[in-house]
C-alpha cells in the first residue's frame, strides 16, 4: 500500500466529524459500464466474519473495486488491513417506485468507544436528485437512537440527498443515520453496500503525515445545523474521544469538554479524619 493512497488526517478528521467520507467517481468508466450487469446477477453472499481478502473471488468486479488503490488505501485508513465482512448486499432503488425508506441507521445502538465499522456505498451511475440518492445526516453516527427508531425524525436541518457522478464511493460510519430516497426518475438507481469489520486496533493507520496540521482541530470543530445549542456539543465530546482513540492521544481536547467530565482528582486534603483512633494531630 503506497503511503500516497491512504487518507490524510484532515481526511479522517472530517469522518469523525461527518461520519462519512466520500470519493466522486474513483471508480473508472470501464468498470461502471460492467457494474450494472453485474449486480443484477448478485454477489453470492459470505458468513458475517469471512475475511475480506477471501470475500470475492480473484479476478470478481467486487474484488477489484475493493482493490482500486483509492479505496483500498480508505479501506486500510479507516478499519486497517485483514478487515472481514460483515455482509454485503445490492440496494436498488426502481424507478418510479413510489416509496422512501425511512431515516435509519444498520445496526443495533453501538456503544464502542473506541472501534467503529465502516460502510462501503458504491454509485455505478450518475445519481440526480430525481433517482433517489440516499439520504444522510451528516454528524449523527454518534447519536445514540436505536435502528429502525431513528425514522421518527424527518427532514433535519444540513441533511443532503447525495448526488453524485459515476463511479463514486461514500464511506460511512456504522451509526450514521441515513435511508434511500424515493427514485421519481424512470431508471433504476443501483448502489453495492459493503460493510467491513475492524480486526486491528483502530490507531493511526493512516498516513499521519499531517497529524497536527490546524485544519485537524477545525474539522472535528464543525458545528451541523441540526445540532441542539446544548446537547449538540455532546457530539463535539464524542468526536474528541473518537479522535483520541484513533490517535491514541488521551490529551487532545482543544475545548477541554473531556477533560472537565473526567477529572476525579484522588488525592484527599481533609482537614478532619473519619477515623476515630487515627494520630490526635489527624483527629
Ligand atoms: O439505497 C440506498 O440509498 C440506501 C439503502 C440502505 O442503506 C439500506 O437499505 O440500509
Amino acid at each position: 500500500m503506497h503511503r500516497k493512497h491512504l487518507l490524510t488526517s484532515v481526511q479522517m478528521a472530517h469522518f469523525v466529524a461527518h461520519g462519512a467520507l466520500r470519493m466522486d467517481a474513483v471508480v473508472p468508466d470501464e468498470m461502471n459500464a460492467q457494474a450494472i450487469e453485474v449486480l443484477d446477477q448478485g454477489i453470492p453472499a459470505v458468513p458475517y466474519g469471512t475475511p475480506l481478502r477471501e470475500t470475492f473471488p480473484e479476478g470478481s468486479f467486487a474484488q477489484r473495486l475493493v482493490q482500486l488503490p483509492e479505496v483500498a488505501g480508505a479501506i486500510q485508513s479507516l478499519v486497517g488491513p485483514d478487515p472481514t465482512v460483515d455482509h454485503h448486499a445490492v440496494h436498488i432503488r426502481e424507478a418510479n417506485e413510489g416509496e422512501a425508506q425511512n431515516l435509519h441507521a444498520d445496526a443495533i445502538i453501538d456503544v464502542r468507544p473506541g472501534a467503529f465499522d465502516v460502510q462501503l456505498m458504491y454509485y455505478p451511475q450518475e445519481v440526480t436528485l430525481e433517482m433517489g440518492g440516499t439520504l444522510s445526516v451528516p454528524g449523527s453516527h454518534l447519536r445514540r437512537t436505536n435502528e429502525s427508531d431513528t425514522g421518527r425524525y424527518q427532514n433535519l436541518r444540513g441533511q443532503t440527498r447525495l448526488t453524485c457522478p459515476a463511479g463514486t464511493v461514500v464511506f460511512l460510519h456504522h451509526g450514521i443515520w441515513h435511508g434511500g430516497r424515493r427514485n421519481d426518475s424512470s431508471i433504476d438507481r443501483y448502489m453495492f453496500k459493503i460493510r467491513f469489520n475492524p480486526t486491528v486496533r483502530q490507531v493511526r493507520l493512516w498516513n499521519t503525515d499531517d497529524l497536527y496540521d490546524p485544519a485537524v482541530a477545525k474539522e472535528l470543530s464543525t458545528f451541523f445545523p441540526w445540532y441542539e445549542t446544548a446537547t449538540g456539543r455532546l457530539e463535539l465530546y464524542n468526536r474528541v474521544k473518537l479522535w483520541q482513540a484513533l490517535t491514541g492521544d488521551d490529551t487532545f481536547d482543544p475545548e477541554y469538554w473531556v477533560t472537565r467530565v473526567t477529572n476525579q482528582p484522588r488525592r484527599v486534603v481533609a482537614q478532619r479524619s473519619l477515623n476515630p483512633h487515627a494520630p490526635k494531630e489527624m483527629a
